[in-house]
């Protein structure tokens, strides 16, 4: 059996570093795309030449060139700007807006038969963009958000309760930004719900809200230290956790922005919700009880993103 082909659509902080994640987990083959010249084969080159020394077998390749991903079996976006300190990722919206359009028509002519992950923010509102012009259907176009906030909010909490982050379960709902509802009933440790840990003295109430702010913000502290773009190595790992449970079906239940209609009472938006990824891309959406409070919060958070959509189409090329 031919190996698979992956097309990185982005070769920056990001694009590089899953690039050298698909071959250490040998996933497949790696193309990586970018309007710089020079920069996908120099980090290709680059990449292929560490594959002797890990043991690994992958090809690597650079292009500026869309005809390159032709045929790709994943495709992850990572193309456009990141933020700077001070910035919202809705403040990329119209460079990022224009990007995802060109990508688009780049992943409709050459692999329509792709399973797209994007990155590329304001998350919710660019995956929305490159599924109305690539025009692939729409379990095929997903937004990778959820695992990494989920991830960040795992992380503070094996902190404050210093067990492993291997035992501590997360859920976020909503768009990625400040309006992301992290659930604190439905995250656990070892299946016990955060709320019945404050009642056992694990924690206070009052550190976990400071955690889920913390999270929420997570982003931009990063930005903060960085101050010349923002977080890469954990959004590729997330991402490849995504690309991994299509390739392999494993049919893992992850958060992601996903296209919901008819779940949660919404008409069609691409938003943060749980999904079932398996070889048919998101093969289901799971739908939660939510109550008054959460739904408020998720309310809040589909308007917001349904806001940046309407902009984006203002934003498109016609
Ligand atoms: P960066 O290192 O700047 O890489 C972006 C790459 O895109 C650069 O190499 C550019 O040359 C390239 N590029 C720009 N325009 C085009 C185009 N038209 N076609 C092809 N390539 C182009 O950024 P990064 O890798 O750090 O971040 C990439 C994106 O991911 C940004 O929009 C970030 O905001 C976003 N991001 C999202 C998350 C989420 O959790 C959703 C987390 C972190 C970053």
């Amino acid at each position: 059996m031919a190996r698979k082909k992956i097309a990185l659509i982005g070769a920056g902080n990001i694009g590089g570093t899953l690039a050298h994640l698909i071959g250490l987990k040998e996933l497949g083959d790696v193309v990586l795309f970018d309007i710089a010249e020079g920069i996908p084969q120099g980090k290709a080159l680059d990449i292929a030449q560490s594959t002797p020394i890990e043991g690994l077998n992958a090809a690597y390749s650079g292009a500026n060139d869309y005809a390159a991903i032709s045929g790709a079996d994943v495709i992850i976006v990572t193309a456009g700007v990141p933020r700077k300190p001070g910035m919202s990722r809705d403040d990329l919206i119209g460079i990022n807006a224009k990007v995802m359009s060109q990508v688009g028509q780049g992943i409709k002519q050459y692999a329509p038969n792709a399973f797209v992950i994007c990155i590329t923010n304001p998350l919710d509102a660019m995956v929305w963009v490159l599924r109305e012009v690539s025009g692939l259907p729409h379990n095929k176009v997903v937004g990778m958000a959820g695992v990494l906030d989920s991830a960040r909010f795992r992380y503070f909490l094996s902190e404050e309760f210093k067990v492993s982050v291997e035992d501590i379960t997360a859920f976020v709902l909503g768009g990625h930004g400040d309006t992301m509802v992290p659930l604190a009933r439905y995250s656990t440790v070892a299946g016990i719900p955060l709320p019945d840990l404050v009642k056992a003295g694990w924690t206070t109430q009052e550190k976990l809200d400071q955690i889920i702010q913390r999270t929420r913000d997570g982003g931009a502290e990063i930005v903060g230290l960085l101050k010349t773009g923002s977080a890469f190595y954990a959004p590729a790992a997330a991402a490849i956790q995504m690309a991994e449970a299509y390739l392999k079906d494993k049919r893992r239940v992850l958060p992601a922005a996903a296209w919901v209609k008819g779940q949660y009472g919404l008409d069609g938006i691409y938003v943060g919700v749980p999904v079932v990824i398996g070889a048919g891309g998101v093969e289901k959406i799971v739908e939660i009880e939510l109550n008054a409070e959460e739904k408020t919060e998720f309310g809040k958070s589909v308007e917001s993103v349904r806001g940046l959509i309407e902009k984006s189409k203002e934003l498109m090329p016609k």
